[in-house]
């Protein structure tokens, strides 16, 4: 059950403040754009003045499908003046470095008012009020039941940016994180979405020529390790400049993801230098007991057990090895590397 004595507080500063300000955590997911769309419509709604910046990443890649993207502006956080503004609603980020990587963002954000609103279970509550429900799918999924709860109409546009929020967080309903009422609520946003099998047509089969031939990149360079129970593919800058691609246009989370299609691989990694010597990390495991967080905790990341990112700043051979003996400590029942 959602505390109700935090969601009124929550819209009783909404309703205080003129300007309020939003953003996309780096490398947005859908539940990142989504919620913030949808959150922009009820706040406009009620006359108030919305900016969402779009953060440290500049890609674009999947954000065509969400109605009003362009309403977002290029910007990251260290741009933007907060002087301003009246308050910063905090969505889908389990601490300030997911609304931005380029700087101290927890100092730079210190004084402006913050309503963290999130679902990961790793989060620091840095928030001035936090609602933080772990066991909800999604940012979108706790953006509907606030929305539900404060009486909000839903209109198309914020059904299709919920609906994909939940839908990608739960990987179209397979991961285990799935839960009947995050199905059933999106059977609601359905019926208010008019040509819902388009709409995911086109969400579904949407990459990018580069993000495939990243893939095929990924393929190559992957490590099988621990009795083929263990997937990491390390590619690095010189990989990446000497196949024409570059960081912005890669999908790490697609490639992590990809490998997980294998039945035997438990734990899937994409490892990649986006900067040099910066190696960030997208994971994936099959299984629970595979617990990811035991990972991202070593090298300043978070998530969910079974989907996580993390980072590790060393040259990339040095980056595998140290991943590598982190994997043998966590889970020692994988045997050797
Ligand atoms: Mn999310």
């Amino acid at each position: 059950m959602i505390d109700k004595k935090i969601t009124s507080k929550i819209l009783k500063e909404i309703k205080l403040s003129e300007n309020i300000l939003l953003h996309l955590h780096p490398s947005p997911d859908p539940d990142s754009i989504g919620s913030a769309l949808a959150l922009q419509e009820f706040l406009l709604s009620l006359d108030k003045k919305v900016t969402i910046i779009a953060g440290d990443s500049k890609d674009k890649n999947h954000l065509e499908i969400f109605p009003n993207v362009k309403s977002i502006k290029a910007k990251n956080i260290f741009e933007t003046d907060l002087s301003k503004l009246d308050l910063f609603i905090i969505l889908d980020s389990s601490e300030p470095s997911q609304i931005s990587k380029l700087g101290d963002s927890q100092k730079y954000i210190a004084n402006i008012k913050k309503i963290v609103i999130d679902h990961h279970p790793t989060n620091k509550n840095f928030g001035d009020l936090n609602l933080v429900l772990p066991k909800h799918t999604s940012t979108a999924e706790i953006l509907f039941d606030l929305f539900n709860l404060w009486k909000v109409k839903i209109t198309t546009n914020m059904a299709i940016c919920l609906f994909l929020g939940i839908y990608s967080d739960t990987g179209g309903f397979s991961n285990l994180n799935t839960t009947p009422q995050s199905i059933y609520k999106c059977s609601i946003l359905a019926k208010n979405i008019n040509n819902l099998p388009r709409v995911m047509f086109e969400f579904r089969n949407n990459s990018s020529a580069q993000e495939l031939k990243f893939i095929k990149l990924g393929l190559v360079n992957n490590n099988i390790l621990f009795n083929n129970k263990v997937a990491i593919s390390a590619i690095t800058l010189k990989d990446l400049k000497k196949n024409n691609l570059d960081v912005e246009s890669i999908n790490k989370v697609q490639l992590s993801e990809t490998l997980r299609k294998c039945k035997d691989w438990q734990i899937t990694i994409a490892m990649v230098e986006t900067k040099s010597n910066y190696n960030t990390l997208s994971m994936r495991s099959r299984n629970e007991k595979y617990d990811l967080t035991k990972i991202a905790k070593r090298f300043s990341g978070g998530g969910h057990k079974v989907a996580a990112g993390a980072l590790i700043e060393a040259s990339p051979k040095e980056a595998l090895k140290q991943l590598i003996a982190a994997i043998h400590k966590c889970f020692p029942e994988l045997g050797e590397p």
